[in-house]
C-alpha cells in the first residue's frame, strides 16, 4: 500500500473510533464525547501498533494491561473493543448507559470483556496501572528465568487534565517513580480543558518537570493527530526500561466540532443533532449512524489474528517453560488461577488462653508470618506503619528496584532487595496505596494487603469501594481500632470508620475478638472469593479466651457465634459484641449469670458474614423470642439497632474521643464489665 493510502485508511480508522463514540453519545442523549474524539489519534496508535492482547482471550496473564483513567470517556474503550473484536457488539455500542448493556456509563470491569479495571473516579485508573506494573514486575522477578521471560508485558493508561491533578494519582506516580516501574506508560491526554473550564483556572504546573522530579522519563507530543510522533513517543517510552514514561500528548477536546471544538461543552453532553453532522461534514464523514468502513474494520480487525498468534507463541514458550522448571510453573499456574495452596494454613498458631492477652495486631502480625512462606502470592505491606500495624512478612524481601538500595537503610523487611520482594514499602501514601493494591489484585496473580490505622482508612475509601464494586479480592488490615488507641487523642482515634466500611456494599468487615478468633479471620480473609476484606484490629492487648470457648472451627465465617450461654435455651438477655469489646461482654455474661439471669454472649466478627447465614442458624444465635439485646462496640452505634430492636441497647461511643490514656477512656466511655452488667440490668427492668 502506497504511504498515501496508508495515511488515508489510518484517518478512516481514527475516525471509526471518533464517530462510534459521537452517535453512542448522542444516541444515548448523555455520555462524554469530547475526550474520544481528540484522544481517538493515540489510542489508535496503541492499539493498533502496540498493545500485546488478544481479543478472543481477555484474560491470558502476559497481555498487555490498558487502563482508560479517564474513565468518562468510555466510548474510546467500547469503540476499540468492538472494533478489535472483542465479545462486544456493534448493538452493545448502540445501548451506550441503557439498563442491561455491557457499556455503562463508566467501564466496569466485571461487565465488560477487555475492561481491566473500573474507572471513573479520576486518579484511580492511573494508581490501578501502578499496581499492575507492580505486579508485573514481581511476578516477572519471581518466575522468569534466564532464556524464559514467560511474564513480559507492558500496562498502559491513558489519563486527562482530571487524573492528573488528583493526588491519588500523584501518589502512585511517586511511588512508581520510586519502583523504576519501566514497563509503565501513560499517555496524558492533554487537551487543557476539563469538566468546566480551560485548566488555566486552576492548574498551571510543568507536569513533564513534575514527572520527570518523581522519577519518570516524559516526552511530549505536539500534535496529538501526528500518528508517527505518537508511534516514536511510545516506542521510545517502551524503549526506556529504567523509568516508567509519561508522554504529552496536545490534543483538542472536541476535535472537529466546528463549535465545540476546544470548548469545555464538549466535554460532558453530546454534540447534538446538528452539530454532529456538522462535524461529520468537516472530517468528511457520511451522514450515518454507527458507521464502520470496511477497510477500516479490517485494520482494526488484524488484532485477531496478530493476537491468536502472540498467544499461541507464548503457550508454546510457556510449554519449554513447564518442561524447563516443572515446579514453578505448576506454583504460577495456581496463582494465576487464584488457588490457594493446600495446607496454606497449616502453620497457623493456636494462641493458648491468656488473661493477660495479646492485641490482635500482634496476633496478624504473628499468624501472617506463619502462613506467608507457604502462601506465595500474598504480598503487601502499610504505608509507612510496619511497626505499629506488625504487617512486615519478616525476611521475605522488600519490593525495591534492585539498584535504588539507601545507603542508611532503614525499616526493611530482611531478604532480597528486588522486585521479588513481598514487602512493599508504600510509603505515607494511603490513598495511592489503596488505588495500587486494586490494580495488584486486577493483574492476577497476587493477594494482596495494605495496612494502615483505621482512621486513616478514610483517605483510601475511594479505592476500597471500587474494590467491593470491581469484586477484586483485596485485604485490608486495619489496626489502632478505636478509642483504646490512647493518648493520640481524637485526630487517631475512630469512631465511625467501622460502620462507615460497613456500609460500602460487598465488603467484608471484620473485627475478632481474639487472638485465636484473629487467625480464623485470616483464614476467612485469605479464601474470600472476589470480595475485598478488611480486618479491624486492636492496638491494646485482649484476653485469649479459654480453650472452652474456641471450639468451632466455622464459628467465625459464619459471622456470629455463641461463646457464652448461661443454660436456658431462651435468654433473659443478648449481649452482642465485636473486637476489643467482646471480652468485656463475656465478663458481664459471667457476672450477670452469677445474679441468676441467664444472659448469652455472642461475638459478632463479621456482621456481613452473619447476615449471609441462613435464618436456622441466624435464629440460633439471636433467637427471636429474645428481644432484651445490648450491643457493645468502641464506635457508633449507627447499624446495631438492626440487631438490638427496639427493647434494646447499646454502649457504643456516639461522639469524638479524647487525649488520655487508652483504658483511662475506656473506662470514661463506659467500657467496663460493670457497666454492661448495670446496662444490661436497667434494660431488663424495663421490659
Ligand atoms: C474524583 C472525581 N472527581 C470529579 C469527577 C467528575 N469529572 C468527570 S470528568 C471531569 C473533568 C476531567 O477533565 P479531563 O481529565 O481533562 O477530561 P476531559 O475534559 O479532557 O474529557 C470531572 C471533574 C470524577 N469523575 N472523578
Amino acid at each position: 500500500m502506497s504511504a498515501t493510502l496508508s495515511k488515508e485508511l489510518d484517518q478512516l480508522s481514527v475516525n471509526t473510533i471518533r464517530f462510534l463514540a459521537v452517535d453512542g453519545v448522542q444516541k444515548a442523549e448523555s455520555g462524554h464525547p469530547g475526550m474520544p474524539m481528540g484522544a481517538a489519534p493515540m489510542a489508535y496508535v496503541l492499539w493498533t501498533r502496540f498493545l500485546k492482547h488478544n481479543p478472543l482471550d481477555p484474560g491470558w496473564i502476559d497481555r498487555d494491561r490498558f487502563v482508560l483513567s479517564a474513565g468518562h470517556g468510555s466510548m474510546l474503550l467500547y469503540s476499540l473493543l468492538h472494533l478489535t473484536g472483542y465479545d462486544l457488539s456493534l448493538d452493545e455500542l448502540k445501548n451506550f448507559r441503557q439498563w442491561g448493556s455491557r457499556t455503562p456509563g463508566h467501564p466496569e470491569s466485571a461487565l465488560t470483556p477487555g475492561v481491566e479495571s473500573t474507572t471513573g473516579p479520576l486518579g484511580q485508573g492511573l494508581g490501578n496501572s501502578v499496581g499492575m506494573a507492580a505486579a508485573e514486575a514481581w511476578l516477572s522477578a519471581r518466575f522468569n528465568r534466564p532464556g524464559h521471560n514467560i511474564i513480559d508485558h507492558y500496562t498502559f493508561t491513558i489519563a486527562g487534565d482530571g487524573d492528573m491533578m488528583e493526588g491519588v494519582a500523584s501518589e502512585a506516580a511517586s511511588l512508581a517513580g520510586h519502583l523504576k516501574l519501566g514497563k509503565l506508560i501513560c499517555l496524558y491526554d492533554d487537551n487543557r480543558i476539563t469538566l468546566s473550564a480551560s485548566t488555566g483556572v486552576s492548574f498551571t504546573d510543568d507536569t513533564a518537570r513534575r514527572y520527570e522530579a518523581y522519577g519518570w522519563h516524559a516526552q511530549a507530543v505536539s500534535d496529538g493527530n501526528d500518528l508517527e510522533a505518537i508511534e516514536n513517543a511510545i516506542a521510545a517510552a517502551k524503549n526506556e526500561k529504567g523509568k516508567p514514561s509519561i508522554i504529552i500528548v496536545h490534543t483538542y477536546i472536541g476535535y472537529g466540532s466546528p463549535s465545540k471544538q476546544g470548548k469545555f461543552e464538549s466535554h460532558g453532553s453530546p454534540l447534538g443533532i446538528s452539530e454532529v453532522k456538522k462535524t461529520k461534514e468537516a472530517l468528511g464523514w457520511p451522514d450515518r449512524q454507527f458507521y464502520i468502513p470496511d477497510e477500516a474494520l479490517a485494520v482494526f480487525r488484524q488484532s485477531l489474528e496478530k493476537g491468536k498468534k502472540t498467544e499461541s507463541a507464548w503457550k508454546e514458550k510457556f510449554s519449554l517453560y513447564e518442561a524447563a522448571y516443572p515446579q514453578l510453573a505448576e506454583e504460577l499456574k495456581g496463582l494465576i488461577a487464584g488457588k490457594i495452596p493446600e495446607k496454606w494454613d497449616s502453620d497457623i498458631p493456636f494462641f493458648e488462653p491468656d488473661a493477660k492477652g495479646v492485641s490482635t495486631r500482634a496476633a496478624l502480625g504473628k499468624v501472617m508470618n506463619a502462613t506467608a512462606p507457604r502462601l506465595t502470592s500474598l504480598i503487601g505491606g502499610s504505608a509507612d506503619l510496619d511497626p505499629s500495624t506488625y504487617t512486615a512478612l519478616k525476611g521475605l524481601g522488600d519490593f525495591e528496584s534492585p539498584d535504588k538500595m539507601p545507603a542508611d537503610l532503614q525499616g526493611s523487611a530482611g531478604g532480597e532487595w528486588n522486585y521479588s520482594g513481598r514487602n512493599i514499602h508504600f510509603g505515607v501514601r494511603e490513598h495511592g496505596m489503596g488505588a495500587i493494591l486494586n490494580g495488584l489484585a486486577l493483574h492476577g496473580g497476587i493477594i494482596p494487603y495494605g495496612s494502615t490505622f483505621l482512621v486513616f482508612s478514610d483517605y483510601m475509601r475511594p479505592s476500597i469501594r471500587l474494590a467491593a464494586l470491581m469484586g477484586i479480592h483485596v485485604i485490608y488490615i486495619f489496626t489502632h481500632d478505636s478509642i483504646g488507641v490512647g493518648e493520640d487523642g481524637p485526630t487517631h482515634q475512630p469512631v465511625e470508620h467501622i460502620s462507615s466500611l460497613r456500609a460500602i456494599p460487598g465488603l467484608v468487615v471484620m473485627r475478632p475478638g481474639d487472638a485465636n478468633e484473629t487467625a480464623l479471620a485470616w483464614k476467612a480473609a485469605i479464601e474470600m472469593k472476589g470480595r475485598p476484606v478488611a480486618l479491624i484490629l486492636s492496638r491494646q492487648n485482649l484476653p485469649v479466651f479459654g480453650r472452652e470457648y474456641s471450639a468451632d472451627p466455622s464459628r467465625v465465617e459464619k459471622g456470629a457465634y455463641i461463646l457464652f450461654d448461661s443454660g436456658k435455651k431462651d435468654p433473659d438477655i443478648i449481649l452482642i459484641a465485636t473486637g476489643s469489646e467482646v471480652f468485656l461482654a463475656l465478663g458481664a455474661g459471667h457476672d450477670l449469670s452469677k445474679s441468676g439471669i441467664s444472659a448469652r454472649v455472642v461475638s459478632m466478627p463479621c456482621c456481613e458474614l452473619f447476615d449471609e447465614q441462613d435464618r436456622k442458624y441466624k435464629d440460633s444465635v439471636l433467637p427471636p423470642a429474645v428481644k432484651v439485646r445490648l450491643a457493645i462496640e468502641a464506635g457508633i452505634s449507627h447499624g446495631w439497632h438492626r440487631y438490638t430492636g427496639d427493647a434494646g441497647g447499646t454502649i457504643c461511643i456516639d461522639r469524638f474521643g479524647a487525649s488520655a490514656p487508652g483504658d483511662v477512656l475506656m473506662k470514661k466511655f463506659g467500657f467496663t464489665v460493670e457497666n454492661v452488667v448495670n446496662t444490661a440490668m436497667k434494660l431488663l427492668n424495663r421490659n
